[in-house]
């Protein structure tokens, strides 16, 4: 039945009588945005569930995407888009006099990642359902996402991000669906029925309670799942022995233990700091993942060594990796099939993707720490890794080899390691990327294991990215090159013949000078700040990290606020800056760039003798919902990290989707931007990659040399520390020690006056409209490629074995 306006609005008043006992006319926004968010979740529930009595009866392969993030944002949205429906509901709920897009901005972001790992699985998520692949999320259900963000007096505070204070309309609590999780205890080996047995005592039971959300696919009638477990104590609110002993404090804190395991989410995206709860976390909800994935197989009636060919698992990063010893416990533990022939079936089931070359980044867990959590884990591991080395010692004959590929050595357990042996593919996620890892990081298991390593190279759900965020390119080009390109982004390219068209170009323009209109009002409401809409709009967003050198961009503002301080009268196109980035709360030089830019910014808008040329915004919260406005009316977008450092990146597609211009070193994915887009329409500079290798390899690098050699460097580094900002000598000194006595670990001295010529270029490129528009829309045009629609397409082709299916409705 084909849904009207007519019955939208009928069901509005309905549902929001039945919830609230309200007329339309007396509800709040936020009532109105539950009950709206209810309805779209009822109409998606037959397709629901339709998917899943299809998948079960056509018994599909099917896949499960573990990952200890997903960095969904808001789904009302793009719930709306995908169920094709948000043109209808925005006429309904015009009726009553309510804006759909002020409806929208009630709904807290679900913010449960940190940053690209995260949101590369949300973004995967949406392409599974849309290109109608059978896959499912499984990851925790935090009941705290990544902090809030705000900035007092230029530094960063960190507010719990309590985002279930309204409810969750979009998920379904599954108690009936529960699976036990056992920690702690000790195990013991009984002979039992002519075999072994591992007998497992006085551990700690976890109760796990999934909460699955939709995963709505584009106008397809695909619905998946988003499974996300909340640990709960098994006996309900106390811990019944030490309450019947009347020890009631020690019968509370149990409760209070079990429950932190799905408390709050890690806000750490580099140093992997080894604190037991995060362990707990993951195999928290690998165990309970796993459980709830051969429950169902078994329903199915298939044997259970079939399982490799109808379920593949996916472990995004090490965080997950543990599901290689927990898949292989069950099996042999639970299903009594034979080592061997377990292992067979886990290494043909799991896949693993590496996010990070890193160091600091790299998951291990002590072996004491690990044991005592995990103890029959623990054992699976050992025997795993004796095999394993084994296999390498006959391979080599070499303890060295032994020594450095051991997935157990010097007190420690390699969870990447673990991960490799218990997978049949490891890919890293730009070419660059796997190619490091292969010759590199990971250049023994590559020797050792050829077959296993390739390259898939990240994407964006272009829906979210391009047809949700910004409405107007997407009428734009669909009235120009027709619609096709929504359900096949690689259309994208027909708009390539309209680049140097003066109508089109002039249709972007508007276009962008529209959204940009629309976030100075936002940046003016929100910072009471002016921005120029005819300044360039000069954007870097994303998690603060040394290696992405948000440092650079802001001594490459300071050069240019001294040279316009020097002359007024600098024929520059005004510029405004834009960043937008959450440090970790423990990551001391991250929190000191922040306040570094807030200082900078503070000086810079407050000096009307450069008569506004330059304006600096540091905008608070970062987060999905704030990037879909920032991303649209961007000119240009700064990828600007150390080569080699980032792994791919997923912001710089999303920016080229929206038409800005890159400004890149040639590192992660900004190498196949450049390759796909042209090099004259990216602003490529800085140190390549063997640049960047020799000068670590041979450690010939002195930033001081740079500091003694260029003026400019000179006068911005002492301006770091001798008051002239405003600010005590100190605040800075540490970012001065870090950069000069420190050698500036990430380069930004030497790729200094690349930088600036990168940025002048920018400046120049600008001035001349129309070719800057042809650039713009080449970019856009191009772009295609990189929907994760074709990702995910790889993925499904080469790694997962799995076939796109069409759902039908019956009725
Ligand atoms: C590990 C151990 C303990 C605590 C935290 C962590 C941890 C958590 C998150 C380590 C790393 C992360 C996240 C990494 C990440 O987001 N990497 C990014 O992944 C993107 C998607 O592939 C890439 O585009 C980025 O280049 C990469 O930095």
């Amino acid at each position: 039945m084909k849904l009207t306006k007519e019955q939208l609005k009928t069901d509005f008043k309905k549902k929001l009588m039945n919830l609230y006992a309200e007329r339309v006319s007396e509800s709040s926004k936020l009532h109105q945005y539950l009950t709206l968010g209810s309805l779209v979740k009822e109409y998606a529930s037959e397709k629901w569930m339709n998917t899943n009595i299809q998948y079960t009866k056509k018994h599909v392969k099917q896949v499960y995407y573990f990952s200890m993030e997903f960095l969904i944002g808001r789904l009302l949205g793009s719930n709306l888009l995908n169920l094709g429906i948000t043109d209808l509901c925005s006429e309904a709920l015009h009726d009553f006099g309510i804006d759909l897009n002020e409806i929208e901005e009630v709904e807290n972001d679900a913010g449960l990642g940190n940053g690209g790992l995260g949101r590369l699985a949300a973004c995967f998520l949406d392409s599974m359902a849309s290109i109608g692949i059978p896959g499912h999320g499984c990851g925790i259900r935090y009941d705290y996402g990544l902090f809030e963000q705000k900035i007092i007096n230029g530094y960063q505070v960190e507010i719990p991000d309590n985002w279930l204070k309204h409810g969750n309309v979009w998920e379904v609590r599954k108690e009936d669906k529960a699976a036990v999780v056992k920690f702690g205890g000790k195990v013991s080996t009984v002979f039992e029925d002519n075999k072994l047995c591992f007998k497992h005592e006085d551990y700690e039971a976890v109760l796990a309670i999934p909460y699955d959300t939709p995963v709505i696919g584009y106008e397809n009638n695909t619905v998946n799942t988003l499974r996300l477990w909340s640990a709960e104590t098994v006996d309900k609110d106390f811990d019944l022995d030490s309450f019947s002993k009347g020890e009631y404090t020690k019968a509370v804190e149990h409760k209070y233990s079990v429950q932190s395991i799905s408390q709050v989410l890690y806000p750490d995206d580099t140093r992997a700091d080894g604190k037991i709860l995060r362990l707990k976390q993951q195999y928290f909800f690998v165990s309970a993942g796993l459980q709830s994935i051969i429950r169902r197989y078994k329903k199915s009636n298939l044997p259970i060594n079939r399982f490799d060919e109808f379920i593949a698992i996916h472990i995004n990063d090490t965080h997950p990796s543990i599901a290689v010893a927990e898949l292989m416990r069950l099996l042999v533990d639970e299903e009594n099939l034979s080592w061997d022939d377990a292992f067979k079936i886990t290494t043909n089931t799991f896949a693993y993707t590496n996010h990070t070359i890193m160091s600091e980044a790299l998951e291990k867990w002590p072996i004491e720490m690990f044991k005592k959590l995990l103890p029959r884990i623990f054992m699976i591991v050992e025997e795993i890794d004796r095999r394993f080395c084994i296999e390498i010692n006959e391979k080599y004959n070499d303890p060295q080899k032994v020594h450095d590929m051991a997935i157990i050595s010097d007190g420690n357990i390699k969870m990447a390691y673990l991960a490799i042996v218990g997978s049949h593919s490891v890919n890293g996620v730009a070419k660059l990327h796997t190619e490091i890892l292969k010759s590199r990081e990971l250049n023994n298991f590559y020797n050792f294991y050829p077959y296993k390593f390739n390259n898939k190279t990240n994407g964006i759900t272009h829906r979210r990215w391009l047809l949700k965020s910004n409405p107007k390119l997407s009428s734009l080009i669909t009235e120009t090159i027709g619609n096709k390109w929504i359900h096949d982004p690689n259309k994208l390219i027909d708009i390539l013949a309209f680049s140097k068209n003066a109508s089109f170009q002039n249709k972007i323009y508007e276009i962008k000078q529209s959204n940009k209109i629309d976030f100075a009002n936002h940046v003016k409401d929100n910072y009471g700040i002016i921005i120029d809409p005819n300044s360039i709009y000069d954007v870097q967003v994303k998690r603060l990290h040394a290696y992405k050198r948000q440092l650079l961009n802001i001594f490459g503002i300071l050069d240019l606020y001294y040279r316009l301080k020097s002359n007024p009268n600098l024929d520059i196109v005004p510029r405004t800056f834009f960043f937008g980035a959450k440090a970790a709360p423990g990551y001391y030089l991250a929190k000191r760039t922040i306040k570094l830019i807030n200082t900078v910014a503070d000086k810079i808008n407050n000096d009307s003798s450069i008569n506004g040329k330059i304006k600096i915004i540091f905008l608070e919260n970062y987060s999905v919902s704030l990037a879909e406005k920032i991303i649209p009316c961007a000119d240009v977008s700064e990828q600007i990290s150390t080569t080699t450092k980032e792994a791919s990146g997923t912001g710089n597609m999303k920016f080229m989707m929206n038409g800005a211009i890159t400004v890149a070193t040639l590192d992660g994915a900004n190498v196949e931007m450049s390759e796909a887009v042209g090099e004259n329409n990216i602003v490529i500079f800085g140190m390549k990659k063997d640049d960047v290798i020799d000068l670590e390899k041979n450690k010939t690098y002195h930033s001081i040399d740079y500091y003694n050699s260029d003026s400019r460097i000179k006068f911005i580094i002492d301006n770091l520390i001798n008051g002239s900002l405003d600010v005590p000598t100190s605040e800075f000194a540490d970012i001065h020690k870090y950069l000069i006595a420190n050698n500036d670990e990430y380069f930004v001295l030497k790729d200094f006056d690349s930088y600036i010529n990168a940025e002048n270029k920018i400046d120049g490129l600008y001035k001349n409209r129309g070719k800057w528009l042809e650039m713009s829309i080449s970019n856009i045009a191009h772009s295609g490629v990189f929907s994760s629609d074709n990702t995910i397409e790889q993925y499904s082709k080469e790694i997962w074995n799995t076939d796109r299916i069409t759902i039908n409705m019956h009725h």
